[in-house]
C-alpha cells in the first residue's frame, strides 16, 4: 500500500494537492478537516464540539480526532493506498496512525512536508476566504492557527524524520510546480 501523509501549515497547500496525488495515484483520499466540516454541516454530536474549537483556530482534541479516524479509516479497508491530509497533526496522532496502520500490516509509506513562507500563507487564506465561506479563514483566526501549528504540529517532522519517511518540499511556486516536486518524491519510494 502507497501510505502518503501531506503535511504543512494551514494554507500551505495540503488539500490543493490532495486532489492532484489522489488523481495520479489512484489513492483514496482522507482530509480530517474536510470530515470536520461535514460533521458540522450535519450538526452532529462531534460537529457540534468540533465547531468551536475550528472557530478559535484550534485544535480539535486528538481522542475524538483519532477514533473519527479509526472508523474513516475502516471503510477503506479494500484501498491501493491513501493520502492523509491534514492529518496527523500531533506527536498522539502520529503515534495512533502507526498502531492503526501497522494493525492493517501496513505503515506511512512518505510523509512530504510542505515548506511556505508565513506571508504566503496568510496571502492565500486570506484570498480563500473572500469565497470559502469558511469561518476560519479571517486573519484573527489565521494568526491563531499559525500560532497552533509552529507550537503543536511543527514538531511532528522530527517523528518522521526518526521514522525514515520526511521529504521536505517546496511549496513555493505554481500548482504545477509544485506537484512536479512531489511526484519525484513519491516516485522514489513507489
Ligand atoms: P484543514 O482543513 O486541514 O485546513 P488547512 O490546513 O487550512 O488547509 P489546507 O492546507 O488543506 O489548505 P490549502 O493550503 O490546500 O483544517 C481546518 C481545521 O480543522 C484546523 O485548523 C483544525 O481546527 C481542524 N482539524 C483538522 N484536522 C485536524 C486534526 N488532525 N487534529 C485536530 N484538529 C484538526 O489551501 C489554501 C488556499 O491556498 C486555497 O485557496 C488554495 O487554492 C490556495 N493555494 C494552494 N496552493 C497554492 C499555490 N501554489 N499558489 C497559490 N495559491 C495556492
Amino acid at each position: 500500500m502507497l501510505n502518503v501523509v501531506i503535511f504543512g501549515a494551514p494554507g500551505s497547500g495540503k488539500g490543493t494537492q490532495s486532489e492532484l496525488i489522489i488523481k495520479e495515484y489512484a489513492l483514496d483520499h482522507i482530509s480530517t478537516g474536510d470530515v470536520l466540516r461535514s460533521e458540522m454541516k450535519n450538526e452532529t454530536e462531534l460537529g457540534k464540539i468540533a465547531k468551536d474549537y475550528i472557530e478559535k483556530g484550534q485544535l480539535v482534541p486528538d481522542e475524538l480526532i483519532v477514533n473519527m479516524l479509526a472508523k474513516v479509516l475502516d471503510s477503506k479497508a479494500n484501498s491501493k493506498g491513501v493520502i492523509f491530509d491534514g492529518f496527523p497533526r500531533t506527536i498522539p496522532q502520529a503515534e495512533a496512525l502507526k498502531k492503526m496502520l501497522n494493525e492493517r500490516g501496513t505503515d506511512v509509506s512518505i510523509m512530504l512536508n510542505l515548506q511556505v513562507d508565513e506571508d504566503e500563507l496568510i496571502k492565500r487564506l486570506l484570498e480563500r476566504g473572500k469565497v470559502s465561506g469558511r469561518s476560519d479563514d479571517n486573519l484573527e483566526t489565521i494568526k491563531s492557527r499559525l500560532e497552533v501549528y509552529h507550537k503543536q504540529t511543527a514538531p511532528l517532522a522530527d517523528f518522521y524524520v526518526n521514522e525514515g519517511k520526511h521529504v521536505a518540499i517546496k511549496g513555493m511556486g505554481t500548482i504545477e510546480e509544485i506537484f512536479g516536486r512531489i511526484k519525484e518524491a513519491i516516485n522514489a519510494v513507489k
